[in-house]
């Protein structure tokens, strides 16, 4: 059995974007059981974990001998050999993986830059002076996704891993207009949210927080 690691808590702003559920949603798409490991600071830093993943972060898994970190790497691992995250020919699953890495490396970057302004320094002078060009980064980001979804339901015609991503990192912009407020991305992120795979992977990934709250 699979097992994947997550927090067993995290504050509300990271409740629903912890990157553990990027994760549980590729391994709710290829119908893979798995078993939760929730963790607290006290494993971070522990020696077991960091042989697990090296920065101490969620996630991490492993199945039968192998050790997997970063979730990039998780959910392509997942989505090779899996038809509802995949494409079956070689052009379309390299085309998959460069939505991946754009996900991940061009658009992740200047989303989380906003947010860990707007989220952990929001008081700062520093902060309020830095937002502006921070916002437009990721306005260019964006501009650039929507354009070249135009009228597609996907990035390339059909779900795949590419789009999970991209939907991951887009919901980090939840506290803002930014996604909400372009017609095309927001229809977009809805139509992947929409997906049951996405919603049993979200219901599972809040429990242990709805449970330390209770
Ligand atoms: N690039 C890593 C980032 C992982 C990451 O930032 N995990 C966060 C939770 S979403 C974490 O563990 N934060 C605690 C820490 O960095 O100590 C990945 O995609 O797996």
């Amino acid at each position: 059995m699979i097992k994947l690691t997550a927090f067993r808590w995290v504050p509300p702003f990271a409740q629903g974007l912890a990157r553990d559920l990027r994760v549980r949603w590729a391994l709710e798409e290829a119908g893979l059981p798995y078993e939760e490991w929730l963790i607290g600071p006290e494993d971070q830093a522990s020696a077991g974990y960091r042989a697990l993943q090296p920065f101490g972060q969620v996630p991490a898994i492993e199945t039968g001998g192998l050790k997997l970190f970063e979730s990039g790497a998780i959910v392509l691992h997942i989505a090779e050999g899996c038809d509802a995250l995949s494409p079956g020919d070689a052009e379309g699953q390299a085309r998959m993986k460069a939505w991946m890495f754009a996900a991940l490396n061009s658009v992740e970057p200047a989303v989380q830059n906003l947010a860990a302004i707007d989220l952990f320094y929001a008081g700062e002078g520093w902060a309020s002076e830095r937002r502006p060009a921070a916002a437009e980064a990721v306005h260019k980001r964006l501009d650039a996704v929507e354009q070249w979804l135009g009228g597609r339901d996907y990035l390339e015609g059909r779900f795949t891993a590419g789009d999970l991503l991209m939907t991951t990192v887009l919901r980090i912009l939840r506290h803002t207009d930014l996604v909400s407020g372009r017609p095309i991305l927001k229809a977009y992120q809805e139509r992947c949210e929409a997906r049951p795979a996405f919603r049993k992977a979200l219901a599972d990934h809040l429990k242990p927080f709805q449970a330390a709250a209770a």
